[in-house]
């Protein structure tokens, strides 16, 4: 069987966009060389000096790993030389990260979470890096500003993940349904082995961190619990299974179909959204969530439709088979 690289797959489809001019595929081909590089580092975890925590804490008030730093600054230095972006955003820095002044630009806009689920990474773990590209809105290229670049959900170009698991893994979408890619690393290439994915419409599956039950709002325990009654009207008994690497559990509910909640709680009142960040996380997981036929909300309103105000804002996420989205928007919207 002849074997799609996915730089061959990307030009196939870009034939389909009239405006293409092949900036798109080198910003996507060095977020793949950087995904390797990334993904080199991974292996070698345990052998080489990279586990660990740096000793520092992030924007989010969390231990920044060894690896968490090294992704971080691997994309950024490949990234802020491809000439095709204006600004990039990283779940690991607090503020926009500008190109430099004398390097070329261009209107695309990157986000991205680094290392997902990083606090898994010395118990070998799967955990990955999560992009978002944007086309800027307006603003001139040499001082891009925020309101330049923010935008909703719905405005991504492009979205999707790198997975370090059992193999490595890319998922991603276009806006063209959702194709995934598996590193060869014989030939050192992706090659389509999940092409079109769709997400199951119900799955059997909830993934949810349960032990924060006592700090949920009524509404989400009543969701919750109609995961685990064998009489609810979804008619079935579903089964947990949650990692606690968002990126981990995302790509098996997508591929097994199911539903993953990070809920807002009461555990901490400055952060009454959850914990997970809406434009690095919750958006491009949504994108491919709604893109392979399922759904991701807030609990009630679509993630996409989300305008974000600020860079690192947090919102609550439901995300995977509709079926089980939408039951549990429906709790959420019931009086
Ligand atoms: P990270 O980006 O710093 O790794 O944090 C996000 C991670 C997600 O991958 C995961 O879903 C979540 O944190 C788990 O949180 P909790 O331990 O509260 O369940
Ligand atoms: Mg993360």
């Amino acid at each position: 069987m002849r074997q799609i690289s996915v730089t061959e797959h990307l030009q196939l489809h870009q034939k389909n966009i009239p405006e293409a001019t092949g900036r798109f595929t080198s910003l996507f081909n060095e977020l793949i060389l950087s995904a390797k590089i990334i993904n080199r580092a991974v292996n070698k975890a345990g052998l080489v000096d990279v586990l660990g925590d740096t000793g520092e804490t992030n924007i989010q008030g969390e231990h920044v790993q060894k690896l968490d730093e090294y992704a971080n600054k691997i994309l950024i230095h490949r990234l802020q030389r491809c000439g095709v972006l204006c600004a990039m955003s990283s779940e690991e820095q607090a503020d926009l990260i500008q190109i430099p002044r004398n390097f070329p630009k261009g209107d695309y806009f990157l986000v991205f979470d680094p290392l997902d689920g990083s606090s898994n990474i010395e118990a070998n773990v799967s955990i990955g890096t999560i992009f978002s590209i944007y086309r800027r809105k307006h603003g001139n290229l040499e001082s891009v500003e925020l309101h330049d670049v923010l935008q909703k959900g719905s405005e991504q170009v492009a979205a999707g993940y790198f997975l370090y698991g059992s193999s490595t893994v890319l998922i991603f979408t276009t806006g063209d349904g959702v194709h995934g890619f598996t590193l060869d690393p014989s030939v050192g290439e992706f090659l389509l082995s999940h092409p079109d994915i769709r997400v199951p419409e119900q799955g059997k599956l909830y993934s949810v961190n349960e032990a924060y039950w006592h700090y949920w709002d009524k509404k989400t325990q009543e969701a919750v619990a109609v995961f685990k009654d064998p009489n609810s009207d979804l008619g079935q008994l579903y089964s947990l299974r949650y990692i606690g690497s968002l990126v981990s559990d995302f790509h098996r509910n997508l591929l097994y179909g199911g539903i993953f909640m990070y809920p807002a709680d009461f555990r901490d009142p400055k952060k009454p959204h959850g914990k997970l960040r809406l434009l690095c996380e919750a958006a491009p997981l949504a994108m491919l969530a709604e893109q392979a036929g399922g759904m991701a909300t807030d609990g009630l309103n679509p993630i996409l439709e989300i305008e974000p105000q600020e860079l690192h804002q947090r919102t609550p996420l439901v995300i995977g088979s509709r079926k089980d989205v939408q039951k549990v928007q429906d709790i959420f919207a019931a009086e």
